[in-house]
């Protein structure tokens, strides 16, 4: 099943030089595609409807301090099964607690700076895609 995810590659990622390397590992997964790219830096406006789910939680103020604290990369992959599989191969939330092999695991320590955001269900997916690239067709 064809699906389209929404990624963000976090202000971490952009200033440690490693959208190369998290970009390709999305790209070489066979069949998925890049549809839509951008470095962007957000404006609160946009994180707090990114982040709706997550206002009133206590690490919610300094993530959008961290998530506006530099660009972002903002990007659209679709493919095969691409929700679920990009959330594979970023790992869970916590860096520590994500296998070596995923980019998480691979590149972060701690929870708020672990580099990469994806939508997490075709919901999700949806929602977000309108909030960064409502033009894309
Ligand atoms: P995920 O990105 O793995 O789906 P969410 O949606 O639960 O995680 O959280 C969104 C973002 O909020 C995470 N990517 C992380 O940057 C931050 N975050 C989540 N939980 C914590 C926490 N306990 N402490 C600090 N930051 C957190």
């Amino acid at each position: 099943m064809s699906q389209r995810t929404l990624v963000l590659l976090k202000p971490d990622a952009v200033r440690r030089s490693l959208v190369g390397e998290i970009v390709g590992r999305i790209e070489k997964k066979a069949d998925w595609r890049i549809v839509a790219l951008e470095l962007r830096t957000l404006d609160r406006a946009t994180l707090e409807q990114h982040y709706a789910e997550h206002v009133g939680k206590p690490f919610y103020e300094p993530l959008v301090e961290f998530m506006a604290s530099g660009p972002v990369v903002a990007l659209v992959a679709e493919g095969e099964r691409v929700i679920e599989g990009v959330r594979r191969l970023a790992g869970p939330t916590d860096p520590i607690a994500a296998e070596p092999g995923s980019i998480r695991g691979d590149f972060g320590t701690i929870t708020r700076e672990n580099l990469i955001h994806a939508s997490d269900s075709e919901e999700s997916a949806e929602r977000e895609l309108k909030i960064f690239f409502p033009g894309l067709v």
